[in-house]
């Protein structure tokens, strides 16, 4: 399989240890994507859920495996905790395993732009002041995401083709949760307009984007447990949202079984 080489990578919300995190499609844009500079922007495990019940998959134990196995062989591997994973933000600041912890960082992009690159959650008035509004809002999520699963497995017995999001639709449909995104995205643009950069690259809602707010570049990376999406940096310095929740379940290939020479050969890359 041909790998594309990118300079940067940004991903966010994948939601390790939960049964929603599509580890499969993930793994999958893994191999296909190779970059100099991979930035996890948060909630990449999820440590409030795992309180609840724990869902660790084969498949998510690759990813793991991949991303260290990448942090070893020279990839720039820098990890800005998220509001479900903060119990490592005791650590910013600290190297594990070639991984950087930082609780933010300026990227600089080939093209001369300055990103701040942070998870957000520290400007959603909602998770910031009401910690158990977050919490049950959390809850409800999960159950859409859940009720998503099924209604596509309903879907596709029916012969209904492409993928469709009930989340995705309830975010779009529901007034409140369309001015909640409205407003997170002019806040975070205000917040990084006074660090005097070029634009900001976040994660947090679960609503991918790249867009241009008041002058300033607005990037979202999206999520791991619904849309399947991540930002992506060109050579030259371009940014791309990349999807990647069309290739049919089938066509993804299934994790290697954790036996360490075999397992080598499926991380190569
Ligand atoms: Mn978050």
């Amino acid at each position: 399989m041909q790998e594309k080489q990118v300079r940067s990578i940004f991903l966010s919300d994948v939601h390790l240890g939960t049964r929603g995190c599509q580890a499969d499609r993930l793994l999958d844009f893994l191999r296909h994507y190779e970059s100099e500079y991979l930035y996890l922007l948060g909630d990449i495990v999820d440590f409030w859920a795992m309180n609840r019940s724990i869902h660790w998959s084969a498949t998510q134990n690759t990813v793991v495996q991949k991303v260290l196995r990448r942090a070893r062989k020279g990839t720039q591997v820098f990890f800005i905790p998220g509001n479900h994973d903060e119990a490592l933000r005791e650590y910013v600041g600290i190297t594990f395993g070639e991984i950087r912890l930082e609780s933010d960082w300026i990227h600089h992009t080939a093209d001369g732009r300055r990103f701040l690159l942070l998870h957000g959650d520290e400007y959603d008035q909602v998770t910031r002041y009401h910690r158990w509004v977050a919490v049950i809002g959390d809850v409800a999520y999960n159950t859409l995401v859940r009720l998503n699963t099924w209604l596509s497995r309903a879907r596709r017995r029916l012969g209904i083709s492409g993928y469709w999001s009930l989340a995705g639709y309830a975010k779009r449909k529901v007034k409140t949760a369309v001015s909640f995104i409205f407003d997170f995205e002019d806040s975070v643009v205000r917040g990084a307009r006074e660090r005097g950069v070029d634009g900001v690259i976040c994660g947090h809602i679960h609503w991918a984007a790249i867009k241009e707010i008041g002058g300033m570049s607005y990037i979202n990376c999206g999520d791991w447990v619904d849309s399947c999406t991540a930002i992506v940096e060109h050579l030259d310095g371009r940014l791309e949202l990349v999807e990647w929740n069309t290739r049919p379940a089938a066509l993804l290939a299934p994790p290697k079984p954790v036996s360490s020479e075999e397992n080598e050969t499926a991380l190569a890359g």
